[in-house]
């Protein structure tokens, strides 16, 4: 065993910045003698490192001595946010590496902001991943998370005159101090190929193309407890005996070089363009590598805990293993499961199907059409013929399942099966019902989203096996949330509670409410809020050079730029805004409350309808920012690339947040939850997780506008029967864009996606018109609400008082009891 070392404590100044200098000198990765705030980055981060590896291996260890049942999380996403601070901040290590950087010249903050933001997610389920990882760790539970290690994460966006334009996004151009690779940990990943038939009637896959899946673990250190996971990501690589030294040496570079390149792709981006086949194919294949890689670690860690002493049982297996997947993005973990069970372990179907659908979960995050993944069948059975041949036997069995226990579903059979073929030209796999299929649990996030999943999406599943649905509503980790994003705020709700034990049981914020009227706790408050704003408002002046009035009222959307998010709502009114201040006499303007509206997020390169609205909420900031007569009343800025760090900034700002989707559309949000935490006043509508945050911090204190969920079809229908009546003010703020007064760009199929009576994404199928006055009333009256400040404060402090339920210390817990049935096991 190799001997322990002594690492810093919080007491200890020097030591860390021993330490920090060790690394500068001895782990160089620049040329010596520089240390600028770059190099005092990396020297910093492996300094902390040093500490994460100590108490990672104490922690896998532990489990391995211990033997608990482990959660392994798959996701395709992870949007974990820079690194440092966090880690310095769950150590309880932040003031010594202040002051150990400062001994050594340098400040944290600056040091802090030297890192990149590995952008490993699109969006909200990706960041939900890594708030689940932080809260797994800090809650002792024996877990895993497992990802794909991108080259080239999220796309970096700019605004230019077009709009948006992409670029790469190269989170490893220097290097990764948090991630260590594994060169122990290789798996074989094969594509392609064909199943044999053995004499013994034994299938097996063979030939094809064949790659390796290479671990590089990301430690996940918990708060204030010793427990560190791993968030183990995979890389594509090709064997290395596989470079052709022959080829390369007669002069054939390429050739050599294919199988390496071909391996390469695999990880190159996240989400590749799915329009051209190659792109499919190149999708299915990161799905498959991640699945694949990923159960043959667990399986070799079950197997390898069992063959010390204990004798080795596979029907143990549900035991010690289970595997939740992060949406439909790793399915494959299913026929994956069978394969290795059946073909490699040589277990009969029966056994292996029990084993499998008694450790496999699944989690819904969506219920548009377009999002539900479906494959089609030749691309399957060309890439994963093995594969395509188990789920086409479990589909099979489901048919027979049918027709013995429930004859009366057998009619629903075409909507229920995994397979469907009634498109002759198209045959698919529907990747969601062969989740729901063999999976122990299914749930969806939020308590409005599962309603919808059991009484629409999956209603006759749900009447098959009631008990497999669950809800899980999201959560989101108060410490980077909260006490590592906005310290001012967190000082004062320590100060007031007299404890900081909110940061691990956040139900204790309620202590909040019996103050919320003292004038001290307000005074306080309002103090910290208008910090943030002053912080952020730098910030924007920064990348955007507007200068922004911090007194005036933040209102902050920020999320992927989709339709049903609505962001065109926003700037229609906002648009209307301006013209009726416009309006105004010098008298009434002296009225009106200051607003700065903030847009920001990134749209699918190939969502044009996105891009439309992103290159608008641009041209009406343009318009209205350099308008004098109404810029000190209003500004429209556009938050150019939306990500974690920004989102770290912008929340702890806002004072108005907006999650205005399409009720029965957005299946929870998250940042709706970030932002009550911190004090933000929602104006939304009933939907997803929005109802129930509503319920936690009182009606009064929610801006409350919209139809609901069960109206929305109706809505609909009265609008094909010609029954809908646009308010003039609708007409008008159309009107005032067609008439060009933000620019000669073509907004036409912009607008006219709100025109005409039907279609999907047409006919004002997100409902805009519908609830346009609605959501101007309301708009009113937050600029009622904000004329009281004493009065806003107060439902400020109410928000945040409300908030304990969405911790996803809350969200980790009830999936360890009620899903996974797992418990903590704390390093001593
Ligand atoms: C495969 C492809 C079509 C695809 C579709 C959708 C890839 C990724 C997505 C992202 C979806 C599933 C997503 O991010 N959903 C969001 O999950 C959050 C966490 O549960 C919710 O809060 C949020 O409402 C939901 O949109």
């Amino acid at each position: 065993e190799i001997p322990p070392i002594a690492h810093p404590t919080p007491e200890d100044a020097f030591g860390v910045a021993a330490n920090i200098q060790y690394h500068a000198h001895y782990s160089p990765h620049f040329s010596p003698s520089k240390f600028e705030p770059e190099q005092a980055f990396f020297s910093t981060a492996e300094s902390v490192r040093d500490t994460l590896i100590q108490r990672w291996n104490e922690t896998y260890a532990h489990f391995h001595k211990v033997d608990p049942k482990q959660t392994y999380y798959i996701s395709m996403e992870y949007l974990q946010g820079r690194a440092l601070s966090n880690a310095i901040g769950n150590l309880g290590l932040t003031d010594a590496y202040a002051a150990a950087l400062y001994k050594l010249g340098h400040d944290l903050e600056t040091i802090v902001e030297q890192e990149k933001d590995p952008a490993l997610g699109n969006g909200g389920l990706g960041r939900l991943a890594s708030c689940f990882l932080d809260s797994m760790a800090t809650l002792n539970l024996p877990a895993w998370g497992y990802g794909l290690r991108y080259k080239y994460g999220l796309f970096k966006q700019k605004i230019t005159a077009k709009g948006q334009e992409e670029y790469a996004e190269d989170w490893l151009e220097k290097f990764s101090p948090w991630e260590i690779v594994r060169h122990d940990v290789v798996y074989p990943i094969r594509f392609f190929g064909e199943v044999l038939v053995e004499s013994d009637g034994k299938r097996k896959w063979v030939g094809g193309e064949q790659l390796q899946a290479l671990a590089y673990d990301i430690p996940i250190p918990g708060y204030k407890t010793k427990n560190t996971i791993s968030l183990r990501i995979w890389e594509a690589r090709s064997p290395p005996q596989d470079f052709d030294l022959y080829a390369f040496n007669a002069g054939k570079h390429i050739n050599a070089a294919d199988l390496q390149f071909k391996a390469q792709q695999i990880c190159a981006v996240l989400y590749p363009g799915d329009e051209t086949e190659e792109g499919k194919l190149l999708r299915l294949k990161q799905q498959y590598l991640l699945c694949s890689a990923s159960l043959q670690d667990i399986l070799a860690r079950f197997k390898e805990r069992r063959s010390k002493d204990k004798p080795f049982l596979w029907a143990e297996f549900s035991k010690k293993v289970s595997v939740q997947m992060n949406d439909t993005h790793p399915t494959l973990a299913i026929p994956e499961l069978m394969r290795l069970l059946m073909d490699e372990e040589g277990l009969g179907w029966d056994e292996a199907w029990t084993i499998t659908s008694s450790t496999v979960a699944y989690t819904n995050h969506t219920v548009l059409p377009e999002a539900l993944e479906k494959w089609s069948q030749a691309v399957m059975a060309k890439l994963l013929p093995r594969h395509f041949e188990i789920i086409a036997e479990i589909d099979k069995q489901f048919h027979a399942l049918v027709g013995k226990i429930r004859p009366d579903l057998e009619d629903k059979l075409s909507s229920l099966s995994i397979l469907d073929s009634s498109n002759p030209d198209k045959p698919v796999v529907r990747m969601a019902n062969l989740c729901v299929i063999s999976s122990h649990t299914v749930n969806g996030v939020a308590e409005l989203h599962s309603d919808i999943l059991k009484k629409e999406l999956f209603a006759d599943f749900n009447s098959l096996w009631p008990t497999k649905f669950q809800n899980k509503t999201n959560g989101v980790t108060p410490r980077r949330w909260l006490r590592f994003c906005s310290p001012e705020l967190s000082t004062i709700i320590t100060k007031w509670l007299r404890t900081d034990e909110w940061v691990t049981n956040l139900d204790l914020l309620t202590g909040l409410r019996q103050f919320a009227d003292d004038k001290q706790l307000q005074t306080e408050w309002a103090a910290a809020k208008t910090a943030n704003k002053q912080r952020f408002a730098k910030y924007l002046q920064d990348v955007t050079g507007i200068e922004v009035d911090s007194n005036s009222l933040f209102d902050i959307q920020i999320k992927r730029i989709h339709e049903y998010k609505r962001q065109l709502l926003n700037i229609l009114s906002v648009i209307y805004r301006y013209k009726k201040i416009k309006e105004l006499s010098k008298g009434e303007q002296m009225k009106a409350v200051p607003r700065t509206v903030m847009l920001g997020g990134k749209a699918f390169a190939t969502y044009a309808q996105a891009k439309r609205i992103v290159k608008l909420v641009n041209d009406v900031g343009q318009v209205v920012n350099n308008d004098r007569d109404v810029s000190h009343l209003l500004k429209v800025i556009f938050i150019p690339n939306y990500n974690v760090t920004v989102a770290e900034l912008a929340i702890p700002a806002s004072e108005l947040s907006q999650h205005i989707s399409t009720a029965g559309m957005e299946a929870s949000g998250t940042s709706n939850m970030k932002f009550a935490l911190n004090g933000s006043l929602i104006i939304g509508t009933l939907d997803g997780a929005n109802v129930e945050i509503r319920e936690e911090i009182g009606k009064n204190n929610f801006f409350l506008f919209g139809a609901r969920a069960e109206d929305v079809p109706i809505l609909r229908k009265q609008r094909e029967e010609g029954k809908f009546v646009p308010d003039p003010r609708f007409e008008e703020v159309k009107d005032f864009i067609r008439s060009g007064k933000f620019g000669d760009y073509d907004y036409g199929p912009l607008l006219e996606s709100l025109e005409g009576n039907t279609g999907y994404g047409r006919g004002d199928y997100f409902l805009v018109g519908q609830d346009f006055p609605s959501y101007l009333e309301a708009q009113s009256k937050v600029d009622e609400a904000y004329r009281n400040q004493a009065h806003w404060i107060k439902m400020s402090i109410l928000s945040t008082a409300g908030s304990g339920k969405f911790s996803s210390d809350r969200t980790i817990l009830q999936y360890a009891q009620e899903i996974w049935k797992i418990q903590a096991c704390p390093v001593p």
